[in-house]
């Protein structure tokens, strides 16, 4: 494997940190699973838009290849090579009040982990049996599920394009994977051993094999974080007493992207800011305080629509699932407080 031609005007981590030095340190590593360096960068490669561009292929990956994905993790997490990662998921330790109770702002609220199943390749090198291995296992813990939590699940092969645009519409169903993901391998096959599971009110959802093998997911209309979390968080008890999901505690859960690492939760708020929008410098001061990250509603990567923002924690690792709800949380009180301020009198 030669050295990438990675153009000057690519700004990603990848680009950062791969170095000629860690380049050739690197370039002769496998992992257990056969995982190289070349299907690690294929990504950013391939897109050098791209904002990180590297995936793992499994857990070993991170540290077989820990010269490049170590000062990556430092970079998006603030995250050290010996600080160890913690888990909170207690209810009871949020102080999360709904910031809109008249809900004027907020249009509605998702919270979602990712979780890959222990000793599993990862999307990026998983086999068309592994990933059937995947959906059969994580339907087996799914059926344990009961009253406001049980529900159905919809493979993607076999279901028509209406139901597949309309869940996709609602905001229920992920797109099939973008040209990141298709560049590290996460499309191969598709769309076998994918689909959506879904409780009866469409407010407890678990997507599979997507970028993770599980996102699971709590999401309500209005500004209610706390029931929200409490629902997410009574699925993952039932969840995770029937399957193992690969864990250690210095990177926390592990996922396919080193930006999901630790809790791999991304708390949302799809959120109405119109007088915001108009001084987005003042909108950044405050997400930048809240380590919050602004996105469009309709997926990574898409446009914001008119005022509405998908406001969400941006760290996942090194800090706790109650500390980045309380920050999406607290900086959603900040902006709309600076909203009310700067609405014409
Ligand atoms: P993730 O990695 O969390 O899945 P995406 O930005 O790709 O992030 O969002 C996935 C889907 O979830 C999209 O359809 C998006 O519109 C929807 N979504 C994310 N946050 C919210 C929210 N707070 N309310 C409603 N839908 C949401
Ligand atoms: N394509 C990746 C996305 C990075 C973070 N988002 C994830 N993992 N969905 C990039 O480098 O832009």
């Amino acid at each position: 494997m030669d050295y990438p031609k990675l153009p000057k005007k690519c700004k990603s981590l990848l680009c950062k940190y791969l170095t000629p030095k860690v380049f050739d340190t690197l370039k002769n590593k496998k992992t257990i699973n056969g995982f190289t360096l070349e299907l690690v960068i294929n990504s950013g490669v391939q897109n050098i838009d791209s904002s990180i561009g590297v995936y793992a292929g499994d857990e070993e990956s991170y540290t077989t290849f820990a010269a490049l994905f170590d000062p990556i993790i430092k970079e998006y997490h603030g995250f050290d090579t010996q600080d160890k990662h913690t888990s909170n998921l207690n209810p009871d330790d949020l102080n999360t009040p709904n910031p809109d109770s008249e809900g004027k702002f907020i249009v509605s609220t998702r919270i979602r982990v990712g979780r890959n199943i222990d000793n599993m390749h990862l999307g990026a090198v998983i086999s068309q049996g592994q990933r059937d291995l995947v959906e059969s296992t994580a339907l087996k813990a799914l059926s344990a599920l009961e009253g406001e939590l049980a529900g159905n699940y919809y493979p993607l092969l076999g279901m028509t394009k209406e139901l597949q645009d309309d869940l996709y519409k609602e905001h229920l169903l992920f797109k099939e994977g973008d040209r990141f993901l298709d560049a590290a391998g996460y499309n191969r096959n598709w769309p076998d051993g994918r689909g959506i599971y879904h409780n009866h009110d469409k407010t407890f959802l678990v997507w599979i094999n997507e970028e993770d093998q599980l996102r699971i997911i709590s999401i309500q209309q209005g500004g209610d974080i706390k029931e929200v979390f409490i629902r997410l968080v009574s699925a993952l008890k039932v969840i995770e007493t029937e399957v193992t999901f690969a864990y250690n505690n210095h990177l926390g859960y592990i996922t396919s992207c080193p930006t999901n690492l630790g809790t791999a939760m991304r708390a949302s708020v799809h959120i109405t800011l119109p007088n915001l929008a108009k001084d987005m410098d003042a909108f950044k001061a405050i997400t930048d305080k809240y380590y919050l990250q602004i996105r469009g509603i309709n997926g990574e990567h898409s446009a914001n629509e008119g005022s509405v923002y998908d406001i969400s924690n941006q760290r996942r690792l090194g800090i706790t699932e109650v500390q980045a709800v309380q920050n999406l949380h607290d900086g959603v009180v900040a902006l709309i407080g600076a909203e009310k301020t700067l609405a014409p009198k």
